[in-house]
């Protein structure tokens, strides 16, 4: 039988957490040959709520699943962690500053960033899902620098899934028919969905579309502002979706990009598109063995160059707020 695959959750009592730890031991993570090890890390007054929802995966009697380990302290939870899927993180609450938000993470993240630098594996694989997402991946790099800096990736494929779903929609091709979508930049309502090198069965997509209009006013802010509008209609934020992308991540990441197509992922910028280098920003990329690469190339019309550049700005003003703070 192989070793099993570490694989820390923090976060693991909230709603993704939820969502996600049955997956994950149930193998859609890393395959039905691949047997985990859970370990969750949540903060002290949810241990017992972890500790519950670590008694439902026991009676799921999962054949993959070696073990679960739960704790609220960072070196524990991250030590071996070959994956390590940073969900937990502090919301946005009324009246809350930026500045606010982002130390308050930086609270979280950097203590977490040291933790897999001092304990995980050497083969780590980071996947960052806190938002605010780009950002908590930066400050925790940051505080890991025995780590390869590509190792640390945060979540943008919940918007790329969304984009695919949207231009079947609009097209009435399958998702299967769709490839080469790219959502550039952060996780945020700034986030550029971009269509301009997409096929829908195998033609141009924003060729087949036809319809500027469409494009900038209902495809784009339909996809950035889905979050918003999962709230609205169900009173909670996106859970099993947001799982369900953070599944894909580190399956995609892990098992390859099909020939001829691409993915989502923010990871950090090697100044590629003109993204300012180490930035943790979202770009197509390929993966193969374990290795993802930014995919090279590729024409950016205007339309895209202003969207993409708004995005990246706020990247970047982020990072100065960070780094004013001391967290990076
Ligand atoms: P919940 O509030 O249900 O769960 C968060 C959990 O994290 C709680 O159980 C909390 O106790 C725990 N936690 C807080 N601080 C922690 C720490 N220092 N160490 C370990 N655990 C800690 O939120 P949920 O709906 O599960 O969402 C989690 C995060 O995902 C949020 O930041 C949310 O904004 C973000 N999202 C990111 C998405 C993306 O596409 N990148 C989409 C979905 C989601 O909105």
């Amino acid at each position: 039988p192989r070793t099993p695959v570490n694989v820390t959750v923090t976060g693991a009592a909230g709603q993704i957490g939820y969502a996600l730890l049955f997956r994950i031991a149930s193998g859609h993570l890393l395959g039905p040959d691949t047997p985990v090890r859970l370990r969750l890390l949540e903060i002290t007054p949810a241990l017992s709520a972890a500790e519950g929802t670590a008694m439902e995966l026991d009676d799921c009697a999962f054949p993959l699943l070696s073990g679960i380990d739960i704790s609220d302290d960072p070196n524990v939870a991250f030590d071996g962690a070959n994956v390590a899927l940073l969900v937990g993180a502090r919301p946005r609450t009324k009246g809350m500053e930026r500045g606010d938000l982002l130390e308050a993470n930086g609270g979280i993240f950097k203590p977490q960033g040291k933790a897999i630098n001092d304990h995980a594996a050497d083969d780590v694989k980071v996947l960052v899902v806190g938002n605010p997402a780009n950002t908590n991946a930066l400050i925790a790099r940051a505080a890991a620098p025995d780590v390869p800096a590509e190792r640390f990736t945060a979540m943008t494929r919940l918007d790329h899934n969304r984009a695919l779903s949207q231009l079947s929609k609009k097209t009435g091709v399958p998702v299967s028919e769709i490839r080469r979508l790219t959502i550039w930049g952060n996780h945020s309502a700034t986030q550029y969905p971009d269509i301009f090198h997409a096929e829908v069965a195998g033609k141009n997509a924003a060729e087949a579309v036809a319809d500027e209009q469409w494009l900038a006013n209902e495809f784009i802010p339909t996809v950035a502002k889905r979050g918003a509008a999962i709230i609205e209609a169900r009173g909670a934020s996106s859970a099993a979706s947001a799982a369900n992308a953070a599944i894909d991540h580190v399956h995609t990441w892990v098992n390859g990009t099909p020939d001829g197509d691409w993915t989502s992922m923010a990871v950090p910028s090697d100044g590629s598109y003109g993204v300012p280098e180490g930035l943790i920003s979202s770009f197509p990329v390929t993966t193969a063995g374990g290795e993802y690469r930014i995919v090279q190339g590729l024409d950016v019309n205007e339309f895209s160059r202003t969207r993409i550049d708004a995005s990246v700005t706020e990247l970047t003003e982020e990072r100065e707020a960070v780094r004013a703070l001391g967290l990076i």
